[in-house]
């Protein structure tokens, strides 16, 4: 972290380029083999939209292009998708390794761009490997845009049964603002969608903060009803 400059926080991740094309290549030789993505020409669609401009200047509309060269081709299974908020590594290290549910992560997109972090510098034509600046201080945040049209775009596939995982450890277990409050929930077609199933895990120890019947947990239950989806809450279901 840069200290002493307020709100700035790390670079660009180094060899950013070696590790999207890599995941471009083993995603689409190893993990969904079949499906023909042209890499190259994915990442150049990315530079075009992060590169050369200031780190704040990346709209959704920018990666327009990067996400036609991405598009999913096959249906992914209907029933089996899953949301998450504030449950990154609960999902990381105990669903991934059930793999029964899909996530964003499971698409190319997410798989992608996992974990990464980049912006753009207007000189030296590329990416600010120095630093780039935190989400809440730009509105046109290069790494915010990129997850706003995935998310968006996983949302709007999924269909059958959806689960959301929440965490009663925390203060606004759901949140509005948060990418699942403010872009998947109003992505989410309740004609395709049969049910949503809100699982809400606390750490052991605890705290426990929010469950089904308490704290913001109620107020999602209440925009699911209003929006006529069928819902179901459960606690703590390890
Ligand atoms: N794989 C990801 O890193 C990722 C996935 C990033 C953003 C969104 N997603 C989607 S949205 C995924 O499909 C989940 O269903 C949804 C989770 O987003 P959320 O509701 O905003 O939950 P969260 O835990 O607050 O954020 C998710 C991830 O986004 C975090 O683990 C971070 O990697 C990143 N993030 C969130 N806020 C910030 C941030 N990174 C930098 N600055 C932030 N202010």
């Amino acid at each position: 972290l840069c200290a002493g400059r307020p709100g700035a926080e790390l670079g660009t991740t180094p060899n950013i380029k070696h590790i999207v094309m890599g995941r471009c290549y083993e995603y689409s030789t190893l993990v969904n083999p079949g499906v023909r993505y042209d890499c190259e020409s994915i990442w150049r669609h990315f530079e075009e939209a992060v590169c050369c401009q200031t780190p704040c200047n990346t709209t959704v509309e920018d990666y327009r292009h990067m996400f036609y060269a991405m598009a999913q081709a096959w249906a992914l299974p209907c029933g089996r998708f899953l949301f998450w908020s504030k449950t990154k590594t609960f999902v990381q290290t105990f669903v991934a390794a059930l793999r029964y549910f899909w996530t964003l992560e499971d698409t190319l997109a997410g798989y992608m761009f996992n974990d990464l972090l980049w912006c753009g510098q207007e000189d030296n034509d590329g990416f600010d490997f120095g630093s780039c600046p935190g989400w809440s201080a730009c509105e046109r945040h290069p790494v915010y845009s990129l997850w706003r049209r995935a998310s968006q775009n996983f949302a709007e596939m999924a269909c059958g049964n959806v689960t959301v995982l929440l965490n009663g450890s925390v203060v606004d277990a759901f949140n509005r603002e948060s990418m699942f409050g403010s872009v998947e929930l109003d992505s989410l077609d309740p004609c395709r969608v049969d049910h949503v199933n809100i699982k809400v895990v606390t750490d052991r120890e605890g705290p426990f903060m929010e469950s089904c019947s308490r704290g913001s947990v109620l107020d999602l239950i209440e925009i699911l009803r209003t929006r006529g989806f069928r819902w179901t809450c459960a606690d703590n279901d390890r």
